[in-house]
């Protein structure tokens, strides 16, 4: 485990609403970072929203309205969002913050004394999707592959920053450093353009064309291009809230669109001004919408907050982090979701609970029993919860968020297993058997309590409510060494059974694919 961890989101464009593919890196952000706090690392999670530039400026004037007035509006929704979804951000940075400003300010100053910053001819071709010029080797069939229009063609002075005088020191360090860039396909692909002449970076755009920006400190009629602005606020959002000292730890999520500009750009910008690098650039995949590419004229884009209102917020971090193999692509449908509430959520994990909290009421009023003589069939069953830790944190911290899951749900399918081998519901009917059937149920209830303080980083809500359930306090339930047997002292009360995920009827429609109905059916 490391000593301390700092994770970031990139900060979200503030021209479009959050969608699922946002919510992913958000949802991934925040499972990392409440896991590194479970465990006592002191941690901080940044994310917030990209203010500036000629996107932002564009989508403004459409609204007819100041771009000011305009990021204020849409930040709002996204802080709005991920509240309601929950996120446990430390950090929310806007770019226009005004410290944000000054910092952006303070680095370009120093990057300008210490030579790397030059004036020159600026031309090639820019994609306002991107924000960033394009080779033509980049672009396919003249198109820019993210926003599939062709880029248009600038010529201007400007302000660049001396991006290759790094190259080499960049290329060694990622070459000596095979956790800087995960998976491993992704520091390949940043290795080839690191192959390739770099050349340098234009930094600036002239206030004649664009005035919506942070101004060069040293030439008034210049803004600074806003990836420049943007990458400075991991270290930024960071100072301000006086956490420096977390710099080195520093993990940055990012999807596999924005790789050049945190693979290349960013390395570079850090050496320059004299900051340490990042420890980890962790590199997701794709989420495309039934198949195809999300996008609003397609109408597939999926909104975060319409999913979490059908089906709750648990059961989309649960899709997402257990859909999506990090790294790789992933489609999401309602389907598939549907699909793994019913069979992993509602079954594996909601049958156990209700099923446990049942029979602790009927039998024991729910006071929990004593949990000896023990059998060898119930230091299987702690085995396999063991087990289950080891393997869910290594998976963790390997970013394999999907195996973490198949890991504890592993632990699950041992309990319900067990239930179904020391068959409770028949030894109950012997009133001599009753101390077994109370030791059994502590069995069932602490293995509810470790899959449930596993599970928090991932299911937050499920977990608080399983806490609750099962009457154990927050100091006990923030304690994940506290060993099998020693959580629930005598007479501790269970509470009434919940039915944590009802099982979502499909009536045919979700398993075509169409959006489901999202009734709850009794069970
Ligand atoms: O690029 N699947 O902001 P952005 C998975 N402001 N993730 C997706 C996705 C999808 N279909 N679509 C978007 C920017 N994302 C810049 C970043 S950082 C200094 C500046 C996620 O609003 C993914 O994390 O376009 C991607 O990298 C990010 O949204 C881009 O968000």
């Amino acid at each position: 485990m490391q000593p301390a961890v700092y994770v970031t989101t990139p900060i979200f464009y503030a021209n479009a609403d959050p969608h699922i593919g946002s919510t992913y890196t958000t949802v991934v952000c925040d499972a990392f970072a409440r896991f590194h706090r479970q465990r006592g690392v002191p941690t901080f999670f940044l994310t917030g929203t990209d203010e500036h530039g000629e996107k932002i400026a564009e989508a403004a004037a459409a609204a007819g309205i100041t771009p000011q007035a305009f990021v204020d509006q849409v930040s709002a929704r996204f802080r709005s969002a991920w509240d309601e979804c929950g996120i446990a951000y430390d950090g929310f940075i806007r770019t226009t913050d005004a410290h944000h400003v000054g910092f952006v300010q303070d680095v370009l100053a120093r990057i300008h004394a210490s030579g790397d910053i030059y004036f020159g001819e600026y031309s090639g071709l820019y994609c306002v999707g991107c924000e960033r010029l394009y080779t033509e080797k980049e672009l396919v069939d003249g198109r820019c592959p993210q926003h599939l229009v062709p880029p248009v063609e600038v010529s201007e002075p400007n302000y660049f920053f001396r991006m290759s005088r790094y190259q080499d020191e960049l290329r060694r360090h990622i070459e000596s450093n095979p956790d800087f860039i995960r998976p491993e396909g992704y520091r390949n692909e940043a290795l080839a353009m690191l192959r390739e002449p770099l050349g340098d970076l234009c930094i600036s755009r002239p206030k004649t064309r664009l005035s919506w920006g942070i101004e060069i400190p040293f030439d008034r009629d210049y803004v600074t291009y806003v990836w420049f602005d943007a990458l400075l606020n991991y270290p930024s959002g960071l100072d301000r809230a006086g956490r420096m000292e977390l710099w080195p730890q520093t993990h940055h999520f990012i999807g596999k669109d924005i790789l050049k500009t945190h693979a290349v750009f960013w390395p570079t910008m850090l050496l320059a001004a004299g900051l340490p690098l990042f420890r980890h650039l962790d590199v997701h995949g794709f989420w495309s919408s039934g198949g195809q590419k999300m996008s609003k004229s397609l109408g597939n884009v999926v909104q975060p907050l319409e999913m979490r209102d059908r089906y709750g917020m648990d059961t989309l971090r649960y899709f997402l982090l257990r859909e999506m193999a990090f790294g790789q692509d992933a489609d999401f449908t309602e389907a598939a979701l549907v699909g793994r509430r019913n069979s992993d959520l509602a079954n594996g994990l909601g049958n156990l609970a209700s099923r446990t909290l049942a029979m602790s009421k009927k039998w024991f009023d729910g006071a929990v029993q004593p949990i000896d003589p023990r059998e060898p069939v119930d230091v299987e069953l702690e085995r396999a919860f063991a087990r289950a830790r080891v393997e869910l944190e290594e998976h963790v911290l390997g970013l394999a968020f999907h195996r973490a899951l198949e890991a504890l749900w592993r632990g699950l399918d041992a309990a319900n297993k067990y239930i179904v081998e020391t068959a409770p519901f028949t030894l109950a009917k012997d009133p001599a058997q009753r101390p077994r059937v109370g030791a059994i149920l502590h069995n069932c209830l602490e293995s509810l309590r470790v899959a449930a303080q596993l599970a928090a980083p991932f299911l937050p809500e499920t977990a608080e409510r399983l806490r609750e359930s099962l009457g154990l306090d927050e100091a006990t339930f923030a304690d994940l060494d506290r060993a099998w047997g020693r959580a629930f002292p005598a007479g501790t009360a269970t509470g009434e059974p919940v039915n944590l995920f009802p099982r979502i009827e499909t009536d045919g429609a979700a398993k075509a694919g169409a959006p489901a109905t999202g009734r709850p059916s009794r069970v």
